[in-house]
C-alpha cells in the first residue's frame, strides 16, 4: 500500500484555529485590541513570575491557546459538526443545559482530550444547538425550522473532504488546507440575512438567539477567547484601549491556587445588516472574550464550588442579583470563598482538585540508588521526590456560560424567559450522534495515568 501522506489532527486544529483567529481579527478589529492588550498582560506576567515555574509547553500552549463559540439550528448541523471536528481531533466534551439560564439551547464543547493534543494545541469549540421545542409561538416555531431547513450550512466541497477523511482516514496537507479554507467560509459572518426585517423582528422578539441562529445563512463565530494569565488586569485595562468590559467576571474570585474557569468578555457589537427585503437594520451577536483557566475540580470540589457561587449570587442561576460594580462583586465572591481551601496541599488531600503525580529530578536520582524509599505517596511528595502538579481545567461552567451569553444579547433580559422543560441530552445525544464523553472521567484517568505509571517507577508505592 502506498505510504499515506496524512496531517495529523493536531496539525489541522493548529491551522484552522489560526486561520480563525486571522478571520475574526479581519472581521472584528476590536478582537485584535483585545489580542494585544491580552498579549502585554501575559508578557508583564511572564516577567514578573518565577519562569523556571512555567514550562516551556505551557508557554507555548499560551500562545496558541483560544476558544470559540457557535450556534447552529438543526440536529444535522450539529451532527456534521461533530464529523468536522473529527477531523481536527475535536471531540464532544459534556452536556451544558442553558435553559435554565432563560437560554433556549443546550451545547457541548468540542476539544482534544489527550494530554498531547492539548499541549500542543487547547482549541475549543463551545457549540450550541438551538431547542426550537422551547419556543412558544407554534407559526414561529414552525416558519423557523422551515428556513432552517432550506439551508446547508456547509459547501459540498467541504461535504467531500469530509467523507474522503473518514473514507481514507486523514487528510494529506494539501487537503487539509482546502478543508480548512472551506470549513472557515461557514463561520463567517455574512451581513445579509435571509429573511425580511419584519421576520427578523419577530425571531428576535420571541428570544434574541433565535434570531441570530436562523436569520443567517450560517453559524457565524460568535467570539473567540485567548487565555489570560492575569482576567483582573485585562478587565481593568478594556477601556483604556476601547473596549467596554462585561460588567463582571464571571466564575471563581481571584485566589493563590486558581480553580475552574474565570471568563470576561468586551460588549458585543452592533452591526449593519441588510435584511432580504432590502431594509437595513442591525444584528447584536459579536463579541471578544478573555479566559484565565486554573485546576479542574473533582465532583466534590465542583459541588463545593456551585454551592459556593450559589450563596455569593443569591438567587441561582439567573446572575439577577450580583452586583453589577466588578470590584464589589469580586469582594462578594471573595469573601463567600474564603471557605473553599486555597493552597495545594489542601485541594490535594482534600480531593478537591486533580493532580499530575510524577517522578522529580532527586525522585529519578534516588530510584537508582539501593535504598528504601518511603512506601506512601504523601511521603514521597514530603521528601520531595515526587510532586503533584494541578491539571488544568479545559471546559466550561454552565452558570458562567449563561452569563457571557446574557451580556451579549441585546435586549435580553434574563428574567423574561422561562422554560419549563428542562434538560434534554438524551436528544442532544441523538442529534449529535454519540454520547458526550464526561469531563470528570477524563481527568480522573489523566490523574490516574499518572499514579499508574509512578507506580510503575517505583513497583511498591501506596496510593492514597
Ligand atoms: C456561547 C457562550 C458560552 C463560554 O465561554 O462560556 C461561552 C455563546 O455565546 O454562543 O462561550
Ligand atoms: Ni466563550
Amino acid at each position: 500500500m502506498a505510504l499515506k501522506n496524512f496531517m495529523s489532527a493536531d496539525d489541522i486544529r493548529t491551522l484552522f484555529s489560526n486561520a480563525m483567529s486571522q478571520l475574526y481579527q479581519h472581521e472584528v478589529p476590536a478582537y485584535l485590541d483585545l489580542l494585544q492588550l491580552v498579549q502585554e498582560v501575559n508578557q508583564q506576567q511572564l516577567a514578573a513570575q518565577d519562569q523556571l515555574s512555567l514550562q516551556k509547553d505551557d508557554v507555548h500552549r499560551l500562545n496558541v491557546e483560544r476558544h470559540g463559540a457557535i450556534r447552529v439550528g438543526t440536529g444535522a448541523e450539529l451532527n456534521m459538526l461533530r464529523r468536522v471536528f473529527a477531523i481536527m481531533g475535536m471531540a464532544p466534551v459534556g452536556y451544558y443545559d442553558l435553559s435554565v439560564a432563560g437560554v433556549p439551547v443546550h451545547s457541548t464543547a468540542f476539544r482534544p482530550i489527550n494530554p498531547v493534543s492539548l499541549r500542543r494545541n487547547p482549541f475549543r469549540m463551545f457549540t450550541s444547538l438551538l431547542r426550537l421545542e422551547l419556543i412558544a409561538d407554534d407559526a414561529l416555531r414552525a416558519q423557523a425550522a422551515t428556513i432552517l431547513a432550506k439551508r446547508d450550512i456547509f459547501s459540498s466541497k467541504a461535504r467531500l473532504l469530509v467523507s474522503q477523511a473518514e473514507a481514507l482516514g486523514g487528510l494529506n496537507p494539501s487537503q487539509a488546507q482546502q478543508f480548512v479554507t472551506e470549513i472557515l467560509t461557514t463561520f463567517r459572518w455574512h451581513p445579509e440575512a435571509k429573511v425580511d426585517v419584519a421576520t427578523y423582528q419577530q425571531l428576535h422578539a420571541a428570544h434574541p438567539l433565535l434570531a441570530d441562529i436562523v436569520a443567517f445563512s450560517g453559524p457565524h463565530i460568535n467570539h473567540l477567547t485567548p487565555r489570560t494569565l492575569d482576567i483582573d488586569a485585562v478587565q481593568q485595562r478594556m477601556s483604556d484601549v476601547g473596549l467596554t468590559p462585561k460588567s463582571v467576571i464571571e466564575g471563581p474570585p481571584r485566589r493563590q491556587c486558581p480553580i475552574l474557569l474565570r471568563q470576561t468578555s468586551f460588549q458585543a457589537l452592533v452591526e449593519p445588516v441588510q435584511f432580504a427585503d432590502q431594509q437595513t437594520g442591525t444584528h447584536t451577536a459579536r463579541f471578544g472574550e478573555v479566559e484565565a483557566r486554573g485546576m479542574a475540580l473533582t465532583p466534590k470540589g465542583r459541588a463545593l464550588y456551585d454551592k459556593l457561587l450559589q450563596r455569593a449570587q443569591g438567587a441561582p442561576p439567573l446572575n439577577n442579583d450580583i452586583p453589577q460594580d466588578n470590584a464589589a462583586y469580586q469582594r462578594q465572591l471573595a469573601q463567600v470563598f474564603a471557605d473553599f481551601p486555597d493552597d495545594e496541599t489542601s485541594l490535594r488531600t482534600q480531593q478537591l482538585g486533580y493532580f499530575h503525580y510524577q517522578l522529580t529530578a532527586a525522585g529519578q536520582q534516588a530510584l537508582n540508588t539501593p535504598h528504601l524509599l518511603a512506601t506512601q505517596l504523601e511521603d514521597l511528595i514530603a521528601q520531595g521526590l515526587v510532586s503533584a502538579t494541578p491539571i488544568t481545567y479545559e471546559d466550561f461552567l454552565p452558570v458562567s456560560a449563561a452569563g457571557i451569553f446574557q451580556s451579549n444579547l441585546a435586549s435580553a433580559n434574563p428574567t423574561t424567559a422561562h422554560f419549563t422543560q428542562g434538560a434534554n441530552q438524551d436528544a442532544f445525544e441523538a442529534a449529535l450522534g454519540c454520547p458526550v464523553l464526561g469531563e470528570f472521567t477524563l481527568y480522573a484517568k489523566l490523574q490516574q495515568d499518572s499514579l499508574t505509571e509512578l507506580k510503575q517507577q517505583l513497583g511498591y508505592v501506596t496510593l492514597t
